[in-house]
C-alpha cells in the first residue's frame, strides 16, 4: 500500500499544496490503492511535499513519484499522447511549476493579508514566546524564494503580467477540449488542475485570482476536474461563484 504524505485539505481545498495535489490526483489516474497522511516537510527526505513511502521505499518530488509509478506499476499517464505532444505536456508542466506555482505562491504568501488568513496558521500550535517569530521567518524565507524564481523581482505588477501570459498559454492550449491534449486526461492535467486550484480557490482574494478568472475554460476545467478526482468534496462550481 502507498502512503501519501502531504499537507491535507485546507484553503477551500481537498489538499492545500499544488503539487501534493498533483500526485494525489496522478495516484487516482493510475488507479493506484492509497492512504494518506499530514506531514510537514522536513519531515521529507528532500525537505518538501509530497512524498510517498511504497512497500518502505520513500520517494520525494512529484516528478520522481510519477517515474516511480510508470516504472513500478507500468501506468503510462501520456498513453495516448504521441511523441511531440509528450514533449509540449512536459514543457507545459514547467511553465506551470515554475512560473505559474511562484504567481500562486506570491498571491499566498507574500501578500501580507492572504498570508494572515491562510499560511499563518500553520504555525498555530507552535509555543507561543516561538510562534510570531517562526511565522515571519517562514514569511520571509519564502518571499526571498518568490524574489529568486524570478516572478517576484517584477512584483506587484509586472509579476502578474508575466503570469498571465502563462495562463494564457495554458488556456490557448485547452482550447474547448475537456483536458489539456484532448478527451483523455494526462499526466500534466493533473499538474495544471493542482495549480489552478490552488489560484482560484475563493478561499484567497488576489488579481492574480482575478486575472486567471477572466479564462473561462480554466475555471471550467477546474470545476470538471475536481468533480472527477475529488467528487465528494465540497466545492462550489467556480462557473456559480464567478456569476454570483
Ligand atoms: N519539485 C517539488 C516541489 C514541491 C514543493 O515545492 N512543495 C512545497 C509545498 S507546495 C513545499 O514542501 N515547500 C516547503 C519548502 O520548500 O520548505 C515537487 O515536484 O514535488
Amino acid at each position: 500500500m502507498i502512503t501519501l504524505y502531504g499537507f491535507g485539505a485546507g484553503f477551500g481545498l481537498p489538499e492545500i499544496s499544488p503539487f501534493v495535489t498533483k500526485t494525489e490526483v496522478q495516484l487516482k489516474m493510475a488507479g493506484l490503492a492509497y492512504r494518506k497522511e499530514r506531514a510537514m516537510p522536513p519531515a521529507s527526505p528532500k525537505g518538501q511535499l509530497p512524498y510517498i513511502v511504497d512497500d518502505a521505499q520513500s520517494i520525494a518530488d512529484s516528478t520522481f513519484i510519477r517515474a516511480h509509478i510508470e516504472a513500478k506499476y507500468g501506468f503510462d499517464f501520456d498513453a495516448g499522447l504521441d511523441l511531440r505532444e509528450r514533449a509540449q505536456a512536459w514543457a507545459f508542466e514547467r511553465m506551470i511549476e515554475h512560473h505559474i506555482y511562484w504567481a500562486l505562491v506570491g498571491a499566498r504568501w507574500v501578500d501580507p493579508v492572504n498570508f494572515a488568513k491562510g499560511p499563518t496558521h500553520f504555525f498555530d500550535g507552535a509555543p507561543a514566546h516561538l510562534r510570531e517569530k517562526l511565522r515571519e521567518d517562514a514569511q520571509f524565507r519564502v518571499a526571498e524564494n518568490y524574489l529568486l524564481s524570478g516572478l517576484g523581482r517584477h512584483a506587484p505588477d509586472g509579476d502578474l503580467e508575466l503570469a498571465a501570459r502563462s495562463l494564457f498559454a495554458l488556456s490557448v492550449q485547452l482550447a474547448g477540449r475537456p483536458y489539456l491534449f484532448g478527451d483523455k486526461p494526462c499526466g500534466a492535467d493533473a499538474t495544471a488542475f493542482g495549480a489552478l486550484a490552488g489560484i482560484l480557490t475563493p478561499f484567497f482574494a488576489s488579481s492574480l485570482r482575478e486575472r486567471t478568472e477572466q479564462f473561462q475554460n480554466l475555471t471550467e476545467y477546474v470545476d470538471r476536474m475536481m468533480l472527477q478526482y475529488y467528487p465528494d468534496f465540497a466545492w462550489t462550481p467556480l462557473r456559480e461563484a464567478v456569476a454570483a
